[in-house]
């Protein structure tokens, strides 16, 4: 059993709850997806800090599945872009479904990822369905974890929400299978790719799809 001490709470008063509500609605609206890096370099503190923030978020348990691999070398860059060219050529040339590559077609994507190149930085995150744990005879143990995809999934959102109001630019990126990040990382055997997030500035050309977000209405039930 954990001890209990009293929370830190401020209530706010209404009109800066207003306020603060709608001033990260404006800032969260002005987010999109690049496909268009400059090969700028980005502060590493920024990175660090958006991953502590990241590190934050709730999680089945508090068992925090996750870890957030930040790769900066050219080398292991350029490693992932080939590895992940080789799966999204296959994809695009038959392994996806016809239905998705419609879905798809109107973003423009192919197996071209050369972002993964001139990004300066790739945040690779990576979910833990167990934890491993040695215990005192050295035998290994393994520790089930709950809720995986739901807690990463908001660890992520997260990150992606701090990289965001730091500044900086961002890509949801799935290359599909990504198993390949695990041996190009060395990362042990509980651990899978579960996001692979490259960070950075746009390029000056950058430009983004005229795609729209849902209506409230839309995305919203209210039972008063
Ligand atoms: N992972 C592939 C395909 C892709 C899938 C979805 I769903 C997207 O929203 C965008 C792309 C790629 O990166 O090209």
């Amino acid at each position: 059993m954990y001890q209990f001490f009293p929370l830190e709470f401020t209530r706010l008063d209404q009109d800066e709850q207003q306020r603060r509500a709608l001033e990260f609605y404006e800032l969260m609206k002005r987010r999109r997806t690049v496909r268009n890096f400059s090969p700028d370099p980005v502060p590493m503190e920024l990175i660090e800090t958006a991953i502590r923030t990241a590190g934050t978020a709730p999680s089945g348990a508090n068992q925090q599945p996750w870890r957030f691999v930040v790769v900066s070398n050219p080398d292991i860059k350029r490693r992932i872009r080939l590895a992940a060219e080789e799966e999204e050529r296959e994809n695009y040339a038959g392994r996806f479904p016809d239905k998705w590559l419609q879905t798809l077609a109107p973003l423009g994507t192919d197996w071209h990822k050369e972002f993964l190149e001139i990004a300066p930085c790739l945040i690779v995150v990576f979910k833990m369905d167990y934890g491993l744990r040695t215990d005192a005879s050295g035998t290994e143990e393994k520790i089930k974890h709950y809720y995986v995809n739901e807690s990463v999934g908001i660890a992520s959102g997260v990150l992606l929400a701090a990289l965001h109001y730091s500044g900086l630019a961002t890509l949801t990126h799935t290359p599909n299978p990504m198993g390949f990040l695990t041996e190009i990382l060395n990362r042990p055997k509980n651990e899978k790719p579960f996001l692979l997030i490259p960070v950075g500035y746009p390029s000056m050309d950058a430009k983004v799809p005229d795609i729209a977000k849902k209506t409230f209405d839309e995305i919203a039930v209210i039972i008063e």
